[in-house]
């Protein structure tokens, strides 16, 4: 079960070649594509919402273990860029940059291209992906491309396997009523294994929940391996009380304000006490006010890129996280949106 997002600039060709890699399913800021045959399933998130909004994309991303970043013969611009640092702020591990259109192309321009993508991605979480040029016209790279896919996916499988004895947490994407079952809720087991009949509480409410049922692509199953996409019904909750980002599992902290230890990137102007920015971790998001920076033992008016920042949030909205979670810091009103990243204090 291999999961992969598909990002790039407006116009790289990103929902073409989804298209191609899967059936069609539900749309929204995300459209996912399903494809299995035989043993293999692959799900293929078309991030759509992006670039008018950076969510969608950090969804996908949390949502996937693999990113194919698309990159038309039109070149580089600046929503690539902002991919690349986004990736590199989550410290993204397993992807492919997709060279598209190469019909429309040369094979010295897209090696040119090549060498321009690996001298900018040198140093950052990107610099060791693979290259593959593919058209989804001539067809040129599809077959070799899918079979990338699936060989970073046995990888990401054995990766996995080492988190089955883990605490359970499922992250929750969707949530609706059905009728005689109640609620459902689509998510990935993100760590542990998922077992029917298991009690779980809803964060960052307090509510405990109890999975009645599990199906992994429609096929129903007693567990859940972590890195599984399943579908739950769940007993003791209305669907309307289950949000997007919703984490089930025993043990999370939950609060409203966060002192996080921050890393800034130096494509970003950071921030100053009292900016508002907008902080991600997993599926969920909040803005929140800057309280207090301090940097080296000492309290400083603005964040700097050259050492570690210790920073205090102050927020309205709950969220369920722990220590392992990489919180992601955006500024929306910036050009380039993705500004740093930190873990709890
Ligand atoms: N010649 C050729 N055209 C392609 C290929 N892939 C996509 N296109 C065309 O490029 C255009 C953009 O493709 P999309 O798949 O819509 O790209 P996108 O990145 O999803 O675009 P937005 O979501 O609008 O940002 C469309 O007109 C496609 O038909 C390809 O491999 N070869
Ligand atoms: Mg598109």
């Amino acid at each position: 079960m291999t999961k992969i997002t598909i990002i790039g600039s407006e116009k790289s060709g990103r929902t073409t070649l989804a298209s191609k890699l899967g059936k069609k399913g539900n749309t929204a800021d995300i459209t996912m594509y399903d494809f299995s045959k035989n043993d293999r399933v692959l799900t293929t998130i078309d991030a759509v919402g992006y670039p008018t909004s950076v969510k969608p994309m950090v969804t996908a991303f949390n949502l996937s273990d693999i990113v194919l970043l698309c990159v038309p013969p039109e070149g580089l611009d600046a929503h690539t860029g902002e991919c690349i640092i986004s990736l590199d702020l989550m410290g993204y591990k397993h992807g492919i940059i997709v060279l598209t259109k190469s019909d429309t192309s040369y094979p010295f321009a897209l090696d040119e291209l090549k060498e321009k993508i690996k001298k900018i991605t040198t140093g950052t979480a990107l610099e060791n992906w693979d290259y593959i040029s593919v058209s989804t016209t001539s067809f040129e790279g599809m077959e070799e491309l899918k079979e990338m896919i699936f060989d970073m996916g046995d990888e990401v499988e054995k990766e996995q396997e080492e988190l089955k004895d883990l605490p359970t947490r499922v992250v929750i994407d969707q949530s609706f009523n059905v009728t005689g079952i109640g609620c459902v809720v689509l998510g990935i087991v993100m760590q542990g294994t998922l077992n029917a009949k298991d009690k779980l509480v809803a964060f960052p409410t307090d509510k405990t929940v109890e999975v009645r049922s599990i199906q992994m692509h429609d096929v129903d199953a007693k567990s859940a391996p972590p890195g599984a996409r399943v579908g739950l019904a769940l007993k003791n909750v209305q669907s309307k009380d289950i949000e997007r980002g919703f984490i089930l599992s025993e043990k999370e902290d939950v609060t409203e304000d966060l002192t996080l230890k921050c890393q800034f990137s130096q494509f970003s102007k950071g921030f100053a006490i009292g900016d508002v920015p907008h902080i991600f971790v997993g599926l969920q998001s909040s803005p929140m006010r800057l309280a207090k920076i301090v940097v080296n033992g000492e309290e400083v008016e603005r964040t700097t890129t050259d050492a570690e920042c210790t920073i205090t949030l102050t927020g309205s909205k709950l969220l369920a996280y722990n220590e392992s979670d990489r919180f992601i810091i955006c500024n929306l009103d910036d050009k380039q949106r993705f500004v740093g990243y930190g873990y709890k204090a």
